[in-house]
């Protein structure tokens, strides 16, 4: 396998002014015709003509109207070129019908689609496949179908051909194709410069329905851009896609967005609460990407996260202004520290931008995403929101229309504030997560907090320079009230220090507010004294981190000493749900725990081994606990998450359902499922039958539920898919590999459909002491349907195999079963690249 590095980056020898695309639509046989004027870069080092290509069928190639015989390989073509400016003409025939990998154009459900990030562009045509390779495309597409849909505006449309021309430059990547019998969600948008743009959500027949909240949901982000970040639309039509097949959540080609069905289509009988969140959330995603990626895109591969730490930056931004910023930011935290610090912190480790790849689609990953956008957010918060404005403005100034770096992108915060942001970089450079301990001194009414840093070895980084850590720190008094309001203290050195003087007493911290910096903090704080946060920072997220850490001790204590639940932290919460002041949806938030996998973290990073049946039996432990504990707060509780109103999924009601949801898992741990199958039968909302469902499942009482879901639902992929992921996601260890199992034999299991696929055996491996079983049953389940599906599937197949990358924390024995199934994998005969180059990594 070639490994491309970030330090070998060279400009393409050519430049290209415009591309033509005819593409004659047939399953088997597409024809697609190329034209392209090249012309000499003269900022490039002599090379010989390469354009990309795989999978395909050279027909005719011609130079300037002469044939001509490349020399063709695996990966692409070689061509003698003239010294000066030329025509590329170029035919080649595709199968998209035949094309499983979903990956370039192919079929789903009939019609034609196309997904070209990162680098599948070069199955469609003969093209130098780079993002610093930009052009105009005019598209013509002919086939005998009603929606023929390309990039740009609409030129020309006739029967059995349409043509679209997008006048903005853009990389391969970009480039989108649609046709099929579709129909339309049709709106229309006014600019800030009073511009009407036409707003499509194109479906197939049936799912119209399901369109309204998307469509709401993209013209607020179009309005939120504008008001925020000064960006107007640029096209005269934008058009979303939704697509049953799809490998990844969304895809932002220029006006021509594609989403996976699952991230688009909602309706309160079919989506729960988070689906609607969550949707909301891509399109944002996905439009913000129109200037954040398109306009601005990347220069290589390497700098992914110049378009994704940003675009899920500004979309985390979104959804805190139009919901709760608070409960948002915990949802987000929670998930960086259950996606993103496992992956820092094993062997699949990388830099926000990576120095190498064999394939780039395998760095689409928590670390370039999430921890890129953290790294936005702590970029914000040392230079401050003024500066960050002025320091954008001048990013969409100075940049609009190129293919930039890093470099670029901190070089106009340089700019801007005047700062040297040398150090700050490291963040982008260095793996894995920076561990700051604390200490702190008292003497004389002076307060000191001394912070230690350091970041463990990560493959193929085995020292680590400190780096810039912007801590926000408030201190409290013993009655609760903030002496010290929040303080950003920015940590440099690998060792410093911090003053407070002049106070009464001695203040109890609040470390690391807002999650300022995605780090692990070290510090021995006494459990009176996160009872005391838990009880009184005005932080909530550090309110939220004070519970958490009380319960990870309590489960640590349960779980290697056989201790039994902590009192004193579950009083402490229940005086926090018994405050009414507080957001539902916040309390909902207090009433989860460390999750199975956390736990596992926990254990290891504590020298124990951890033994998912001990942490399985522990959290069943503590949730018949609590529910025993506070059995006369429940009725309360659930009366205040109950809606009587008609259903909307805007904050307000989805917090309400949230912590109805999490009541009836308590409450379900004494009535044995009574009012989970009230709920069942009476939910006229995906969002109240899905939790009493999966309570249901929980409890064991779930068949007669099951079947009656299935009735309902079988006509529905995306609700059989939450039917097929629940009942192996929610059920009890030792039936998941057997439900796994069975489900894969089900009728409707199709496999070659990932979101399918990741229902049954990525609920599976999600379900921690189900999968870890010990004798190894889960492991070779999913090999085994790795295997089947990386002659297919490639892409998912290697991001599924994720599910081992904490492999290292476990005993001999699992290790070595692991090992073996690892081994399977990598001895396949044909492996895939994307996936023998994940199975190299998790190996190590
Ligand atoms: N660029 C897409 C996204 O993250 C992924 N293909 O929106
Ligand atoms: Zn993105």
């Amino acid at each position: 396998p070639v490994t491309i590095h970030l330090k070998d980056y060279t400009p393409f020898g050519w430049q290209l002014s415009d591309v033509h695309l005819t593409f004659h639509l047939a399953p088997r046989s597409t024809r697609v015709v190329s034209k392209i004027h090249f012309t000499p870069n003269p900022e490039a080092p002599a090379q010989d003509f390469f354009l990309h290509g795989e999978q395909l069928t050279l027909i005719r190639a011609a130079i300037d109207g002469v044939d001509v015989t490349p020399e063709v390989t695996e990966d692409g073509l070689r061509c003698a070129v003239p010294d000066g400016p030329f025509l590329w003409e170029c035919e080649v025939e595709i199968a998209p019908a035949d094309n499983t990998a979903l990956e370039g154009l192919y079929m789903s459900s009939g019609m034609y689609c196309t997904q070209c990030e990162a680098e599948g562009f070069r199955k469609i045509t003969y093209f130098p496949d780079r993002p610093d390779v930009m052009s105009v495309f005019t598209v013509r597409v002919e086939g005998d179908l009603p929606v023929l849909l390309s990039n740009g505006n609409s030129v020309q449309r006739g029967d059995g051909f349409a043509e679209w021309h997008d006048p903005w430059p853009k990389p391969a990547y970009l480039f989108a194709l649609v046709a099929g019998d579709l129909v339309n969600h049709p709106d229309s948008f006014t600019t800030m410069n009073g511009r009407k743009v036409k707003l499509n959500i194109w479906v197939r027949p049936g799912d119209e329905g399901k369109c309204a909240f998307g469509m709401e949901a993209l013209k607020k982000s179009m309005r939120w851009d504008e008001e925020v970040y000064g960006r107007e639309y640029d096209l005269e039509v934008f058009n979303i896609v939704a697509v049953d097949d799809f490998n990844m959540g969304a895809m932002e080609n220029k006006g021509l967005n594609i989403f996976n069905s699952s991230c688009v289509l909602a309706s309160p009988e079919t989506s729960t609460d988070d689906n609607f969140e969550r949707i909301e959330s891509i399109i944002a995603h996905e439009y913000f990407h129109n200037w954040t990626g398109n306009r601005i895109t990347c220069r290589d591969w390497f700098q992914l996260c110049l378009k994704e730490g940003l675009t899920v930056f500004r979309d985390q931004q979104f959804t805190k202004d139009i919901r709760s910023a608070p409960v948002k930011r915990i949802d987000d935290v929670a998930s960086l520290r259950g996606r993103q610090f496992p992956e820092d912190q094993g062997p699949l480790a990388h830099p926000v931008r990576p120095e190498s790849f064999q394939e780039i689609n395998n760095f689409y990953t928590a670390t370039v995403y999430d921890k890129g956008a953290e790294v936005i957010g702590m970029l914000k918060t040392l230079v401050g929101d003024e500066a960050y404005a002025k320091a954008l403005t001048l990013y969409f100034d100075r940049h609009d229309g190129d293919a930039a770096t890093i470099e670029d992108w901190l070089k106009v915060f340089e700019d801007t504030t005047g700062r040297d942001l040398a150090q700050f970089k490291r963040w982008y450079s260095q793996a894995g997560t920076p561990r700051v301990s604390v200490t702190e001194d008292w003497a004389d009414g002076t307060y000191t907090l001394t912070f230690a840093q350091t970041t463990r070895p990560t493959p193929g980084q085995p020292e680590k320079a400190p780096q810039v850590i912007p801590m926000a720190v408030g201190l409290l008094n013993p009655n609760g009230d903030e002496v010290v309001p929040t303080r950003v203290l920015e940590i440099t050195e690998e060792t410093q220090s911090f003053r407070f003087d002049e106070l009464a007493a001695r203040p109890i911290p609040s470390i690391n507010r807002g999650f300022s910096a995605p780090v692990v903090l070290d510090r021995d704080s006494s459990s009176e004294e996160r009872a005391f946060l838990l009880a009184h920072d005005t932080d909530p997220v550090n309110r939220w981190e004070a519970s958490l850490l009380l319960g990870r001790d309590c489960l640590f204590a349960m779980i290697t000493e056989n201790a039994g639940p902590d009192v004193a932290w579950l009083d402490g919460l229940e005086r926090v749900l018994r405050d009414r002041d507080l957001d539902p949806a916040f309390r909902a938030m207090m009433m989860g725990w460390p999750s199975q996998n956390e736990m596992a973290q926990v254990l290891f990073e504590r020298g124990v081994t951890p033994d998912p049946d001990a942490i399985f039996a522990a959290q069943e432990t503590l949730t018949q606990f609590k529910a025993e504990r506070w059995a006369d707060l429940l009725p309360s509780l659930a009366a205040e998450g109950t809606v009587d109103a008609a259903y909307r999924p805007d904050a307000d009601q989805s917090g309400k359902r949230a912590l109805g949801s999490a009541v009836l898992a308590l409450t379900t741990r004494l009535d044995g499922g009574k009012a989970a199958q009230a709920q069942f039968e009476s939910a006229d909302n995906m969002t109240l039958q899905l939790s009493a469902l999966g309570q249901l499942v929980r409890v064991g009482k779930d068949q007669d539920a099951l079947a009656a879901f299935e009735a309902q639902w079988c006509k529905d992929r995306l609700v059989m898919d939450k039917w097929f992921g629940l009942q192996v996601g929610a059920t009890a260890p030792d039936n998941v590999v057997p439900r796994a199992t069975a489900l894969t034999q089900h009728a409707d299991f199709d496999w070659k459909n990932p979101n399918r696929f990741r229902a049954v055996l990525g609920a599976m491996a999600m379900n921690h002491a189900g999968f870890h079983r010990k004798d190894g049953a889960g492991y070779a389940l999913l090999t085994e349907w790795l295997i089947k599906l990386d002659d297919l599937n490639p892409q998912t197949t290697a991001r599924m195999c994720s599910a081992f990358q904490t492999w290292k924390r476990y005993d001999a024995d699992r290790q070595a079963l692991i090992r073996v199934q690892l081994e399977r994998l990598r001895d396949k005969p044909k492996l895939s690249r994307d996936t023998a180059e994940m199975v190299a990594r998790i190996l190590g």
